[in-house]
């Protein structure tokens, strides 16, 4: 066996760069290999990369023995590079194909492949998931990975034009954030830690210091449960404002969703097409719904949630139905916030907390903050937690922390609501569930 197949050769063009109008041109493309098919007088073999792809020709007549044997053993998906003249063609895919003049096969792929990437024979999610890395050169998958990128790209634009700085603070840490989701316990060193579940205490520290952050990275939630909108790791792309109120984030969420959905149906406009889905951009302000008008929306269309209790999945997704597109649901009932929320001037029994929703799917959650230590003592003791292990994060309270504002906004879900992907497993590289630890 050759270990050093490739050699000195090098990619001249991408299959799509490869125009009739290089005809009579000598070109080098690698990529995988697709159908392989021999009519007789004439083999040919499509070429596919990261672009798209080209078709290899090699009619009997005029190509060496080696060179169709080379052909004759080539398997599907194998990483091949194909020296070659560039030949206008009708007959061909976009016009133009390459005569070969040397095939380099650089992995041999070994067949049967676990599953078909082209999608002829159509495997189940889970078979999928276990051969990634396969499934991931699926045109559908690649449109999501690139829709995936753009809106990483237009967060970052969209915080970083409007003053934000971005950090990144421990996924290690001693302490919960969020109430309602459990943690994920790690044995570190002599003692016990746990997996982030949300950067929220270090980002609303960082707002004494840096006035406005952002954070992309992981949250780690150990919920048990198995549905198409949760996963045990989750991206969330977090914000905080010093001197701000919900109502001043709640106008940054939506400016920047806004422009992320503008941006890829912009930029995006070829993969969306792959999806086959038509996206359709919210129109500013979102609607504000507050949840006794959710209750009563929900309970006027036969949907009964007592007045106190989350929303379950079912009466989010009435409610998206009621209401249509993408809206905010405020005023949420104090009790089921977690303990740094502000209670409301005028109503404690109130947070002034939000949700955004779309389709009834929670994409966000956020609010005002507490910043007095009094009050953030008194809540921490309601929760049933002990102040005495937040005395870190009482400290920068103490230290003059000013009023500040934020929201953590899923980044796995919101892929999933640009690319009307049903499964949020499908908008993740790889995956983490209940089951799923590999690949
Ligand atoms: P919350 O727990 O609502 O709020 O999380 C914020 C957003 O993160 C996403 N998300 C998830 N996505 C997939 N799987 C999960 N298991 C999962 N859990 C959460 C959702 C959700 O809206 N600290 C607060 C945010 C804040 O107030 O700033 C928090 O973590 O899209």
């Amino acid at each position: 066996m050759k270990l050093d197949e490739l050699g000195n050769l090098r990619r001249t063009h991408l299959s799509t760069e490869v125009t009739a109008q290089l005809a009579g041109k000598e070109i080098v493309a690698m990529g995988r290999v697709g159908d392989v098919r021999d009519l007789g007088g004439i083999k040919f073999f499509i070429l596919s990369d990261i672009s798209g792809s080209i078709q290899v020709t090699a009619p009997k007549a005029k190509v060496g023995k080696k060179l169709l044997t080379k052909i004759d053993g080539l398997t599907q998906e194998s990483a091949v590079a194909v020296r070659g003249k560039v030949v206008a063609a009708k007959q061909a895919p976009r016009g133009v194909e390459i005569f070969p003049s040397e095939i380099r096969v650089l992995n041999l792929a070994s067949v049967p492949l676990p599953l078909d990437p082209r999608g002829r024979v159509k495997a189940n999610l889970d078979t999928r998931l276990d051969a990634r890395a396969l499934d991931l050169r699926r045109p559908e998958s690649l449109a999501i990975f690139k829709i995936r990128h753009q809106v990483l790209q237009s967060v970052r634009n969209h915080l970083v034009s409007r003053g934000f700085i971005e950090v990144n603070t421990p996924k290690i840490v001693a302490t919960a954030t969020e109430s309602g989701a459990a943690l994920f316990p790690i044995s570190y060193f002599e003692r016990e830690a746990f997996l982030s579940q949300s950067p929220q205490l270090y980002k609303e520290v960082l707002t004494g210091c840096f006035d406005r952050v952002f954070e992309i990275g992981p949250i780690f939630r150990a919920e048990e449960h198995d549905t198409p909108r949760h996963l045990n790791e989750a991206i969330s792309i977090d914000i905080e404002v010093a001197y701000a109120a919900a109502e001043d984030v709640m106008k940054i969420l939506e400016d920047l969703i806004v422009e992320v959905f503008s941006d890829v149906k912009r930029k995006c406009a070829e993969e969306l097409k792959t999806l086959n889905h038509k996206l359709e951009v919210p129109k500013k302000p979102l609607q504000r719904v507050t949840y006794d008008e959710a209750l009563e929306k929900l309970e006027r269309g036969g949907v009964k949630v007592p007045w106190g209790e989350d929303l379950p999945t079912p009466a989010g997704k009435k409610l998206g139905e009621l209401i249509g597109g993408a809206y905010f649901v405020v005023d949420w009932p104090l009790k089921i916030k977690p303990f740094y929320t502000m209670p409301k001037e005028d109503n404690p029994k109130l947070a002034q907390a939000f949700d955004l929703m779309h389709k009834g799917i929670e994409l966000a959650s956020g609010g005002t903050r507490v910043h007095q230590e009094a009050l953030l003592v008194k809540q921490l003791k309601q929760k049933g937690l002990n102040p005495q292990n937040f005395e870190s994060h009482l400290q920068s309270h103490r230290a003059g922390l000013p009023p500040h504002a934020g929201w953590g906004l899923g980044l796995d879900r919101l892929t999933m609501t640009l690319t009307a992907i049903e499964n949020i497993r499908e908008c993740v590289l790889f995956p983490r569930d209940r089951k799923r630890l590999t690949p």
